[in-house]
Formats: structure tokens, C-alpha cells, sequence
């Protein structure tokens, strides 16, 4: 019997990724798309069409829509990757996040319960739920959360809640606690991606400088195709169980500059602390990165490293991509998209 996945948030970049997986492996994909005024299927752009593959309209916050759904298509794994996932912007739009992010998770879980409980549920959990801890690094399924925004707080309700209908009505629902996945389909707004622009554009002479927000926040940052595995490996157990996916390496920001701008043959030199902090071009002194406090948080959070013991020994699961190789490929990326424009 061929398996049939659902999974929301099919546009954004890990949507993507996870669609292509699984068809590889010959499943029906199922993806739910939200109504936009311009396209938004940038990232799938070239499944649509493909044998196998299906859209549906609908959004995490109509539930009646997703047991409709669920009902239709009678799936038998369903990857919830949808969400208000801008940490940032999580702050500007709280109860929106709130509602999509936390609740929405609630909704399709009681659309499963009622539709379809043999499935299995996969809820895309997050590092930021250790968030305010950094003395616990490096973390594993075992370290206590302390969110640090309505981003983080919305995904504890989804996470909590998740381990609860799994408890409660012995639904195979489990977490995949996620730390940092980027890729040359990382959304601009997140910072890898708009260094990896801003660099390739740069370079092209079509930008002067680069403006960022926290440069010493540190991050675990994993390529989104490694990831997209270990999602699908979390399904596959016998038992449903909470999975750290990570590389076991941190870098601050400022490194992920450094690198990204090493890509093209830039040196950068740092001067200043703080707000005042800018770096220059080592070799011609051009001023390229300086700080502009309009991206720092009302909260942030300092520093994420995860320990992905357990998803190596139960699934077998390890990065593949590391660092340089994933700040290359997204630069590499970048610089094609300029060339071309
Ligand atoms: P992303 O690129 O921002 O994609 C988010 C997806 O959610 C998009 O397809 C978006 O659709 C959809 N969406 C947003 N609101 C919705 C709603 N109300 N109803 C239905 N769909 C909605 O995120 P990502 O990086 O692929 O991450 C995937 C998931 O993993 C998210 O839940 C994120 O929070 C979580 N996560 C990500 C990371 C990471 O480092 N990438 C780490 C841990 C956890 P539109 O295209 O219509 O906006
Ligand atoms: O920020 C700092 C910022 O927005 C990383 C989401 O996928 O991963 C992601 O959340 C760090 C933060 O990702 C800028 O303050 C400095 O410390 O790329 P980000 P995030 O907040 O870590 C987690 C695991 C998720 O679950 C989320 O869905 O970089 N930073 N300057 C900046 N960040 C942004 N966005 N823009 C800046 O200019």
C-alpha cells in the first residue's frame, strides 16, 4: 500500500525539502497551501505537476478545513511544519503567532484524533525552546525550556501538546526538536540568508553594506535537506518518541559573516563594540557590516547548541552538511541568483 503524507507549511523551506524526500520514496504527497494574493510556490514551483503530488487550500487556524482535509485524504503520516516561524517578527505579531503556531498544532491533532488516528504525527519543534538557558548547552532531550518569545512559547504549547494526545488517545504524535537548518531556500528575513544575499550582492557591486542586529548570538546551524531525513526517520520508529536534531557545533554570527564573506575572497576586519561595532574590508578599508539596533530583540537569545546523541544511536541520523560547506552552498547559490538577474 503506497503511503500518503500531509504536510503543512509545503511552501516554506523545509515544506519543500521534505516534499522532494518523500517522493523520492514514492509517497503520495499531500500539502496544504494558504490563499495569497501573488504566488507563494516559489519553492515547489517545480513539483506541481508531478505524479503524486497534490495541493489543498486551507491554514492552520480553520479547523473545520483540516478535518476536511484529514477526512479526504486519510493519510498515513502527517509532517505539521507550518507556523509563524520569524522569532523576530514573533514579537510584532504575538497572538497571531500564538494562534498559528501553538493552537494551529492543537487543531490538526484533534483533526487527526477524530479523522484518522492510526497516523503519524510529526509537530516541527524547536531549539528555541531551550532558549533562556545557555548554561545548558549543549542540549538534549533531557534540558529543561525556558522560551524567550511568543515564537518559543507558542511552540511549547505545540510541543506540549503534542506528548499529550500522544498520552492521552495513543496517537503516534512526536517531536522533532529542531535546532537551526538553513539552505539557498532559507527565507531572506532569517540571518543566514541575508548575509548569503547581501554577500553575492555585494560582490556584485549591487549593494553597499550589510546591516545586522546581535553579532555574538551563537547558533547550531545545519543544512535543511540533512534535516528533512531525520523528520521522516522519526516516523519510521515502532514508538512514538521526542528526537534533538543538530550538528553538536556552534557559531556566532559574526563567524557566519566572516565565512560567507571568505566566499568571495573578503577578509573583514572588526572595529567597535557593541552598537558601534563595524566591519571592514581588510584589504581596500571599505566599510561592509555595521550594527543598526532596529534588529535586536526585545529578548534574545544567546546561545544554542545541541547534542544529537540519541537521534544518532535510535535513528541512525547525522548531518551531513557541515558548516563551510553550507555557508559555500548558499553563497554559491546567491551569486548564480545575481548573475542571472
Ligand atoms: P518557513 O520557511 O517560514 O515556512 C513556514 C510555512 O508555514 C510556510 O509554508 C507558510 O506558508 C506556512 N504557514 C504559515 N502560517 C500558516 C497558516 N496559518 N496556515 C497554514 N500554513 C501556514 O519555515 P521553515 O524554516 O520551513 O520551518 C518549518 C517548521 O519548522 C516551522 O514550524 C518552524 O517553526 C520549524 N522550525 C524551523 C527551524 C529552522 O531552523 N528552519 C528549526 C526548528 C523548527 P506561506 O508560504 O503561505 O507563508
Ligand atoms: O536569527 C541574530 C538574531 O532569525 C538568528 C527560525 O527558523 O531558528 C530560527 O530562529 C540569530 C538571532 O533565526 C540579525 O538576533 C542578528 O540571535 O536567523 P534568525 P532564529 O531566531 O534562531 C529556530 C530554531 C526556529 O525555530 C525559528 O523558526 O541572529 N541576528 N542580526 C539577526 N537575525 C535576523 N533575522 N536578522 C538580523 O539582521
Amino acid at each position: 500500500m503506497q503511503n500518503i503524507a500531509l504536510v503543512t507549511g509545503i511552501t516554506g523551506q523545509d515544506g519543500s525539502y521534505l516534499a522532494e524526500f518523500l517522493l523520492s520514496k514514492n509517497y503520495a504527497v499531500h500539502g496544504i497551501i494558504r490563499r495569497h494574493s501573488t504566488p507563494c510556490t516559489e519553492r515547489i514551483e517545480h513539483l506541481i505537476g508531478a505524479e503524486n503530488f497534490f495541493l489543498h487550500y486551507g491554514d492552520l487556524t480553520d479547523s473545520s478545513n483540516l478535518a476536511n482535509l484529514v477526512r479526504k485524504i486519510q493519510p498515513t503520516e502527517v509532517y505539521n511544519l507550518a507556523a509563524q516561524s520569524h522569532v523576530g517578527i514573533s514579537f510584532e505579531v504575538p497572538e497571531y503567532t500564538a494562534e498559528v503556531t501553538g493552537v494551529g498544532t492543537l487543531k490538526l491533532l484533534e483533526a487527526i484524533r477524530q479523522n484518522k488516528p492510526d497516523a503519524k504525527f510529526y509537530q516541527a519543534s524547536t531549539s528555541e525552546l531551550f532558549g533562556g538557558l545557555p548554561e545548558t548547552a549543549p542540549q538534549s532531550e533531557l534540558t529543561p525550556f525556558y522560551p524567550k518569545s511568543p515564537y518559543g512559547a507558542a511552540k511549547l504549547y505545540a510541543y506540549w501538546i503534542t506528548k499529550n494526545y500522544r498520552e492521552s488517545y495513543n496517537l503516534f504524535a512526536a517531536n522533532g526538536i529542531l535546532f537551526n537548518h538553513e539552505s539557498p531556500r532559507r527565507g531572506e528575513d532569517f540571518v543566514t540568508r541575508k548575509i548569503t544575499k547581501a554577500v553575492a550582492k555585494i560582490f556584485s557591486g549591487k549593494q553597499e553594506k550589510l546591516s545586522l542586529g546581535n553579532l555574538n548570538a551563537k547558533r547550531d546551524w545545519g543544512f535543511a535537506g540533512d534535516y528533512v531525513e531525520g523528520m521522516w526517520k522519526i516516523l519510521q520508529q515502532d514508538k512514538a518518541d521526542d528526537f534533538v536534531l543538530a550538528t553538536g557545533e556552534t557559531h556566532t554570527v559574526r563567524e557566519f559573516v566572516e565565512v560567507a564573506f571568505a566566499e568571495v575572497g573578503i577578509k573583514i576586519s572588526w572595529r567597535g563594540v557593541g552598537v558601534e561595532e563595524k566591519g571592514y574590508n581588510a584589504e581596500t578599508g571599505k566599510l561592509l557590516v555595521d550594527v543598526n539596533e532596529k534588529f535586536f530583540r526585545p529578548a534574545e537569545v544567546d546561545l544554542l547548541l545541541g547534542n544529537p546523541a540519541k537521534a544518532e544511536k535510535i535513528l541512525g541520523w547525522q548531518r551531513k552538511t557541515n558548516f563551510r560547506d553550507l555557508v559555500k552552498m548558499m553563497i554559491e547559490s546567491d551569486l548564480r541568483s545575481e548573475k542571472n538577474s
